[in-house]
């Protein structure tokens, strides 16, 4: 099958699920056009089947800012053209969605492509819910064949969100499990033997609370030795050394920044701590859960869906600094406890998000709205045709 997929280039999650299920299905055969204003965040290589078309666009002197989604809808009804493409996936509603709607109408009636739109998460709770973009997500919604969130949570937020005539579904998301591994190779270069490691890792926005992370690593300083290895970068970076220098913990904590190969850090930690506000899903818990290391979370969101509490780590209440440092201290201190959370971690990992089982439903969800094109195209968006 030909297939085209839009999603953000950045190193949020919902590009690496992207650039993951593309590279995915190519390696199943299908032909993958991936349409984005830059070489997606995992895609730096030849991969057979797979094109990567990047947006170009323009600086001129009257755009206050380049009308870069104009530009992207032009780009996907060109590959669409050009290449015959059937299915379109759409990741993040805005502006990738709209985009890809705006371009299937550029495409004559016999060309135009069955658009899936997969939400994941903040294009709904944040973005989406704005004023500004409400409408237009809400379009998008109701004109794919098929709209996909990320978890249980997110499609139900959704529907009650936008009042949509038709369900959403939910395809989890997935990782692949054996890209992870257990082995701590790269510890010693983190920390001294008698420290343990607590390792959080985001896009440090303040969705995911990051002083949270210090104010739990301070009261688990109190008790043993410890370091804490801060993963990703973004605004609140500075709010989070600011209040480690308050605590008087700043010269215990590690920045590392932006990098692409968790799977060799991961498994240095003795347990991830991740507090956000909310989350729609929660990729680096599933990650930390391949590489078998607890992880403790807030009780918001998809995360729900993915962490099962008591078994592959704890979840606790949105700022309850005091009950995450407690469920730190208890893993931290019982080396059995942590082996166990981990080893089940893992098993969940493998069992319901596994990279085949996911992909095969995205296929299958390919498949079925290609059957449905003709209903999709005279009944539903395309009444002319
Ligand atoms: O919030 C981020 O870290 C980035 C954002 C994105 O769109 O790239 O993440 C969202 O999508 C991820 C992939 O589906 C989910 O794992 C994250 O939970 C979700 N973030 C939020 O809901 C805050």
């Amino acid at each position: 099958m030909k297939i085209g997929i839009t999603c953000h280039a950045t190193a949020g999650g919902s590009g690496i699920i992207a650039t993951e299920l593309g590279l995915a299905l190519a390696r199943r055969g299908h032909e993958i056009h991936f349409v984005t204003l830059e070489a997606p965040f995992r895609l730096s290589h030849y991969e057979p089947n797979v094109f990567a078309h990047s947006v170009d666009t323009i600086n001129y002197p009257l755009f206050k800012l380049p009308p870069y989604s104009i530009a992207l809808a032009s780009k996907i009804a060109e590959v669409a053209q050009e290449y015959d493409i059937g299915v379109w996936h759409a990741h993040y509603a805005i502006p990738n969605a709209v985009a890809a709607l705006l371009g299937r109408g550029m495409l004559p009636p016999e060309k135009r492509f069955c658009l899936i739109t997969t939400l994941h998460g903040t294009d709904i709770t944040l973005v989406g819910s704005h004023p500004s973009f409400y409408r237009s997500t809400q379009y998008a919604m109701e004109s794919s064949c098929a709209v996909t969130a990320v978890s249980d949570w997110l499609s139900r937020e959704t529907e009650r969100e936008f009042d949509l005539k038709e369900p959403v579904r939910t395809i989890h998301n997935f990782l692949d499990v054996s890209r992870f591994h257990t082995r701590d190779t790269n510890r010693y270069t983190l920390a001294s033997p008698e420290e343990k490691i607590i390792m959080h890792l985001s896009n440090f926005r303040p969705v995911k609370r990051v002083t949270d992370v210090v104010r739990v690593f301070k009261r688990i300083l109190d008790d043993m030795p410890a370091r804490l290895v801060m993963v990703g970068d973004g605004p609140e970076r500075l709010s989070a050394s600011g209040v480690a220098r308050q605590l008087g913990v700043d010269d215990r904590i590690t920045y590392l920044g932006n990098c692409s190969n968790i799977e060799d850090l991961l498994p240095c930690a003795d347990l991830i701590i991740q507090p956000s506000e909310h989350e729609s899903f929660g990729l680096v818990p599933l990650e930390a859960m391949a590489s078998e290391v607890p992880v403790i979370a807030t009780n918001s969101g998809g995360v729900t869906e993915v962490v099962v509490p008591g078994e592959t780590g704890y979840l606790c209440e949105v700022g309850d600094i005091e009950t995450m440092a407690d469920y730190s201290r208890k893993i931290l201190t019982d080396p059995e406890l942590a082996a166990s959370l981990g080893r089940a971690g893992r098993r969940v990992a493998l069992k319901k998000f596994s990279l085949d089982h996911i992909v095969g439903l995205y296929e299958d969800l390919y498949e079925e709205v290609r059957a449905r094109r003709q209903e999709f195209m005279t009944q539903k968006h395309n009444p002319e045709l």
